[in-house]
Parts: structure tokens; C-alpha cells; sequence
């Protein structure tokens, strides 16, 4: 996989506003040195979190089949898919169906399953979407979730304060029902927020890094893109966690001096040294 051109397709929303999904994904891709080629789940005026009084959204899975179809005629392959918010129950089985047409062989999947976060489903999502993203998950090479979204992969009840102990258990039942390796972000560690990846129940790498005083919306999706792009440049597991991590915490460092950035983080700001990593 390494030091040559590749191609990505990454596959999740367009929030016009709000600094998350394809508008954090293509930049930090393209920074990576990656092509990246997008499929837009859906279409929304702005992200659906808290702070926004409300959005708009055009569900795009009407128009997943024909661009399957076309790209499938015209024989184009990727040399890895990363996922991140889907716009619908059936777009994820459509996606299914897809892969072995869109992927050259050993190609990764990566799966960020962006369907809740602080113990609650995104506003958009019920449970039928947690079970049909439980069978993207057992498809995935790598599965990104936060510790929410890992509770609802598991069958575990979410609770706040969840200690060290519990959430390794939590992450190796985790790996131990999906195939993927699972790279477990935002564990609490006292001032420090810990990741660790798990495949089949054996731990595989680990990293902590500095707890910001406050969250930011949109920081998931910096760290799956970053992990992405560092992942697919270098095929290397622990480097790509300590790079991805990085890159979101220096992004959220240089935003949180700013109030009126409430909606996410300026990532932007920290692309440059990204850049030079590879
Ligand atoms: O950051 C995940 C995300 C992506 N896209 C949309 C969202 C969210 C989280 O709330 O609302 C539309």
C-alpha cells in the first residue's frame, strides 16, 4: 500500500454548514496526498447537532444504484472505502451490494458507523438503522466507533463514567462479534482521553492524548478522516491513530479559544503540518 498515488471513496453526507462529513473528509483526504472521490448520502442545509434550530435534508439513496451502475460500466475500482453518516436504512444495504464491485482486492473498508454520540442516537436515526449498520460493521476492515456507538454495536447499555476496565471489555466483545480491528476513541483516562485498536480480542495498539476542557462537534469525522488518509498512506496502524489523534486535538486546540466557532472545529488550520507527515 505504500508511497503510491491511491484512490479513496469516501461515502457520507454534505452538511452545506457545520464543518463535519464530506466537508471535513475531501480536504483531509486531499491533504493526505490521496485522490478522493465522493458519493453524497444526503444533502443537508447544516449538520443535525445541537445549536442549529432545525435542517434540511434530500435523501440522495434514489440515485445510489445509477452511480453503482455507471462507475461499474466504467470498470472504476478503489483502493479503499472509508463510511461515515449514511443517509438512510436502505442506502446501507445498497452500499452492501456494491462493495465487491467498487473495491480492488484486499482493499480496506473503513467504517466510522456517525449514528450517535453522548449516550443518544443522532436525531435522524431509531434503531432499525443501528441494526442495518451492524451488517456494514461485520463487513468492515476497520470500524472507528465512539464509546456510544460501540455500546450499540455490542448490545451493552450506554452509561456515563464508564470505567477503564468496562470499556476494554466493551471493545474486545466488540472485536470479538465484528471481524474488524476496532480503534475505540475518547476512553476517559483522568486528564488524558485514550484510544485503543483490538482485533479478535487481542489489543494492537494504544495512545493517549491531551482532554481538551470541552467537546466539539464534528471532531469524529476529523479524526476517521485523518486515521483514513494516514492509514491508506502508510499501512500503519499505530502511526495512523497517533497522527489522526493529533491532527484533531491541534484542531480543536485552535478553535476553542473562539466562542463564536461553536458548530465544529477549525482543522483547516492544523492541514498544513498534517501534510508534512507524509
Ligand atoms: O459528525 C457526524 C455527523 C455527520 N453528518 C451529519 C450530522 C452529524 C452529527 O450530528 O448531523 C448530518
Amino acid at each position: 500500500m505504500k508511497n503510491s498515488y491511491q484512490r479513496v471513496l469516501t461515502v457520507q453526507d454534505i452538511s452545506c454548514v457545520g464543518q463535519c462529513s464530506l466537508t471535513v473528509a475531501l480536504p483531509i483526504l486531499s491533504a493526505c496526498g490521496i485522490e478522493t472521490c465522493i458519493l453524497p448520502t444526503a444533502l443537508l442545509s447544516n449538520h443535525t447537532a445541537k445549536g442549529f434550530h432545525g435542517f434540511t435534508c434530500l435523501d440522495l439513496t434514489k440515485e445510489l444504484p445509477a452511480i453503482f451502475s455507471q462507475w461499474k460500466k466504467e470498470g472504476i475500482l478503489f483502493d479503499a472505502i472509508y463510511t461515515g453518516y449514511l443517509g438512510s436504512v436502505p442506502q446501507i444495504g445498497l452500499l452492501l451490494e456494491a462493495l465487491p464491485s467498487l473495491l480492488k482486492e484486499n482493499a480496506p473498508l473503513i467504517v466510522d458507523p456517525a449514528m450517535a454520540d453522548y449516550g443518544a442516537l443522532y436525531p435522524a436515526f431509531d434503531q432499525s438503522y443501528v441494526e442495518e449498520m451492524k451488517k456494514l460493521c461485520a463487513r468492515a476492515d476497520y470500524l472507528l466507533p465512539n464509546l456510544t456507538e460501540a455500546c450499540l454495536l455490542a448490545d451493552v447499555p450506554y452509561r456515563e463514567g464508564m470505567g477503564e476496565g468496562e470499556i476494554e471489555g466493551l471493545i474486545e466483545k466488540l472485536s470479538e462479534r465484528y471481524f474488524a480491528t476496532v480503534v475505540l476513541k475518547g476512553i476517559p483516562l483522568g486528564d488524558e482521553l485514550g484510544i485503543l485498536a483490538v482485533k479478535g480480542g487481542k489489543k494492537l495498539a494504544s495512545y493517549r492524548h491531551r482532554r481538551l476542557p470541552q467537546n466539539l462537534h464534528g471532531t469524529g469525522d476529523i479524526f476517521a478522516s485523518a486515521f483514513s488518509g494516514a492509514l491508506i498512506k502508510t499501512g500503519d496502524l499505530s502511526r495512523s491513530i497517533r497522527t489522526a489523534a493529533d491532527f484533531t486535538v491541534k484542531s480543536m486546540e485552535n478553535t476553542l479559544s473562539d466562542p463564536s466557532h461553536w458548530y465544529g472545529a477549525k482543522f483547516e488550520t492544523a492541514l498544513s503540518e498534517l501534510t508534512q507527515k507524509f
